[in-house]
């Protein structure tokens, strides 16, 4: 089950981004989806505090 219930597409060589709101602290996985990417380490953990 992905974190995030979102997926954000860009080409190679650019930027996007995406504003996201959390509930509340925690660890979310994010990873590419495309074959073989999170398998080869295209993958990372958003780390959310409390303020
Ligand atoms: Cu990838």
């Amino acid at each position: 089950m992905p974190a995030f219930p979102f997926r954000l597409e860009v080409k190679a060589g650019e930027i996007a981004r995406k504003t996201v709101i959390f509930d509340k602290p925690g660890e979310y996985q994010f990873s590419c989806d495309l074959p073989g990417h999170h398998e080869a380490g295209m993958k990372g953990t958003l780390i959310v505090r409390a303020f």
